[in-house]
């Protein structure tokens, strides 16, 4: 198995997945500020240029963060990564497409790459503006949905890395995390699996 990645990005909440699973994973750096994700040799790999991507021990690939996260849990089932119980799973699922679709994709994604949300650049300020409130607003949902738990479903999940990564961006707009938001944090980055891969990204 392979993880495609960058550092910090995205991909890093997957790569705390496969720690937690434990078995042997290789990983290729793939540098997104010199463009290598539009090169052929990664497009051959991921026609859609993003990370994370996946390549399975049989060659085969799996992009999109929700279905990478959710064949790693079904695969390794001794991990716990996705709760038995399907109520349990349905929401965990829910909050981690909410943070993927709509925290990162349409937030963070305003804050990172205001170009991308308009052609003209005087309305730049004003899409990052928006980014920011769709990305607080996420918050403060996620922190009601923290409120009395230590993780998103009661125990870790697959829900909980992707609420990860978008707490670790917070601190790139000097974003002041909801209470609940703030602890889960705190409770991620003292997960040694979350420690080894800020030490393999190079963000320790
Ligand atoms: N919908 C994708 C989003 C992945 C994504 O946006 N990844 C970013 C890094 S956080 C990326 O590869 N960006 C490169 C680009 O868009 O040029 C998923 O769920 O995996």
């Amino acid at each position: 198995m392979k993880l495609y990645y960058a550092p910090g990005a995205c991909s890093i909440g997957i790569h705390v997945l496969l720690e937690e699973i434990g078995k042997p994973y290789e990983t290729e750096r793939v540098n997104l500020q010199q463009g290598e994700h539009f090169k052929p040799t990664f497009t051959a790999v991921n026609p859609k240029s993003k990370v994370p991507t996946l390549a399975k021990d049989d060659g085969s690939i799996v992009t999109e963060y929700p279905a990478i996260a959710y064949w790693l849990a079904r695969t390794n089932p001794f991990a716990d990564l996705l709760p038995d119980d399907i109520d349990a799973a349905a929401r965990a699922i829910e909050l981690m497409d909410y943070v993927i679709a709509t925290m990162h994709m349409q937030g963070f994604g305003r804050l990172f790459r205001p170009s991308a949300f308009t052609p003209n650049p005087a309305d730049e300020d004003a899409v990052k503006a928006r980014g920011r409130d769709i990305v607080e607003r996420g918050f403060a949902l996620i922190d009601a949905a923290l409120e009395g738990r230590e993780y998103a479903v009661g125990k870790f999940s697959i829900a909980d890395s992707a609420i990860f990564y978008v707490e670790f961006w917070s601190k790139h707009f000097s974003m002041t995390l909801p209470a609940n938001c703030a602890a889960h944090l705190a409770r991620m980055l003292a997960r040694p699996a979350v420690q080894r891969v800020l030490q393999q990204e190079g963000l320790a």
